[in-house]
């Protein structure tokens, strides 16, 4: 892979005097408001540096354009190798100062110098998060398919193949510096009959066992259920309990991953972090958000109030230092219409907004509503909360993060996507069929 970086360096972001005098005033309108509300830990100074200290990864593969199962329209300048994404992946960070670590998935990811990759990185002010294993398709020259599964597959030697192939991830996610592997199981059957329910879940754990071994000691396995799609009647790993049921068969550092998208309609998706979080059990997040099933959308578009939900559990366990608490946070998404960097940076906006939000909770009056069971004051405190215009406070602790107070506004204001069109000559088109990234994932 080549680690020269031609063009334009990363947006550096300077705000505009009108930018920077409109925060002004908008900062001090909240400080004052945040005063009168006097709740001890949630005034200004304090929610800012707690949004400063939020950081999530970004995932290689959503840097380009995603599609659907119907088709997919990339923009231009979009990244073709390893390192053009690790480049944008630089943007990101600069201009939010949330997202200082990159997520990988292999083999969209391989590469042949792992050095060469973690200079690179580091050189961009990057970091390595958790790394993804892939069993959910056949790469080309592959020996044997993956069509009927891989860790549930009747075939032992296509199960030794899946488990090869997370011990190699698990040795490049080692010289990248990663720290968690993440497994998500397309495994499962379409059909009644297909597969025996019971046998299946058992060679995946003993599958899952071996990989589990491979980790090194400061490493965690994060598994991560979905309830259907590619297989439409029983997959393997549907739901927060077989997750939970195989992280606590395999040890202590095997925890559950929560993708928000992962879930049936109308599941109450901050009920199921609550559980997993009193489990110890709680590894890891995708973020994103959905209408009606996996649609990957950028976070905090169709559901903010969930959103808000789910970080409230989230930063109460924070606030009560519960054990085993170290949840790596990522972004899952699959950006279909939005040119993918802009996407992302609204998402991790979005991701702060969230955090800064569930910070703002007033978290005694909120206990003692709920001792003395008044049902009225108890809600409207989580509401009051996620009412509060926190923008400004998300801008400032950008601000203060060397960050933009608007990502999107100085994306656009910077002229990167069109400087690398111009040298991102064929990219569009290269970029996701080159990572093999199917439509629908
Ligand atoms: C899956 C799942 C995984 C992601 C793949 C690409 O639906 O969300 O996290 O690795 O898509
Ligand atoms: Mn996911
Ligand atoms: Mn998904």
């Amino acid at each position: 892979m080549s680690t020269t970086l031609s063009g334009p360096a990363v947006p550096s972001p300077r705000q505009s005097r009108d930018a920077e005098r409109d925060h002004e005033r908008d900062y001090q309108a909240v400080t004052e408001r945040l005063e009168r509300r006097a709740v001890p830990g949630a005034r200004a100074e304090d929610i800012v540096e707690a949004v400063r200290r939020f950081a999530v990864a970004v995932p290689s593969w959503a840097l380009v354009t995603g599609g659907t199962r119907f088709g997919r329209f990339p923009g231009p300048g979009e990244p073709r190798t390893l390192a053009e994404r690790l480049e944008d992946a630089a943007v990101v960070h600069r201009l939010t100062g949330a997202a200082p670590r990159v997520s990988l998935h292999l083999p969209w990811d391989e590469h042949d110098d792992a050095a060469v990759v973690r200079s690179l990185a580091e050189s961009l002010g990057l970091g390595f998060d958790a790394i993804n294993s892939n069993t959910f398709q056949d790469q080309p020259g592959q020996r044997l398919s993956y069509k009927l599964g891989s860790f549930s597959h009747p075939n032992p030697a296509v199960r030794r193949q899946a488990v090869e192939h997370h011990l190699h991830v698990i040795e490049a996610g080692r010289a990248l510096g990663s720290q968690a592997l993440s497994v998500w199981l397309a495994d499962g059957s379409s059909y009644p009959g297909q597969i025996p329910l019971r046998g299946t879940f058992d060679r995946v754990r003993e599958c899952l066992a071996e990989v589990y071994d491979a980790i090194p000691p400061d490493w965690r396995l994060f598994i991560e259920h979905k309830p259907y799609e590619p297989a439409f009647y029983a997959p393997i790993v549907p739901d927060w309990g077989s997750s939970l049921l195989l992280a606590q068969s395999l040890g202590d550092r095997a925890q559950c991953l929560v993708d928000l998208g992962h879930h049936l309609p109308n599941t109450n998706i901050e009920l199921v972090v609550a559980r997993l979080l009193g489990a110890g059990k709680l590894g890891g997040f995708h973020f994103n958000d959905s209408k009606y099933g996996d649609d990957d959308l950028t976070a905090g578009s169709i559901k903010p109030y969930g959103l808000f939900l789910v970080f409230h559990e989230l930063v109460l366990a924070e606030r009560e230092h519960l054990t085993a608490f170290r949840p790596a946070y990522l972004i899952d998404q699959s950006h279909n219409l939005k040119d993918p960097l802009e996407d992302m940076l609204q998402t991790v906006d979005q991701l702060q907004l969230g955090y800064a939000k569930a910070w703002l909770v007033d978290y005694a009056a909120l206990a003692s509503y709920q001792e003395s069971g008044d049902v009225t004051m108890a809600e409207r405190t989580l509401k009051d909360a996620f009412e509060t215009d926190a923008r400004p406070l998300v801008a400032e602790a950008r601000r203060r993060n060397d960050a933009a107070l608007d990502p999107v506004a100085m994306f656009r204001a910077s002229g990167y996507r069109a400087a690398k069109t111009r040298e991102r000559v064929g990219g569009a088109d290269a970029a996701r069929s080159s990572l093999g990234v199917p439509d629908d994932a």
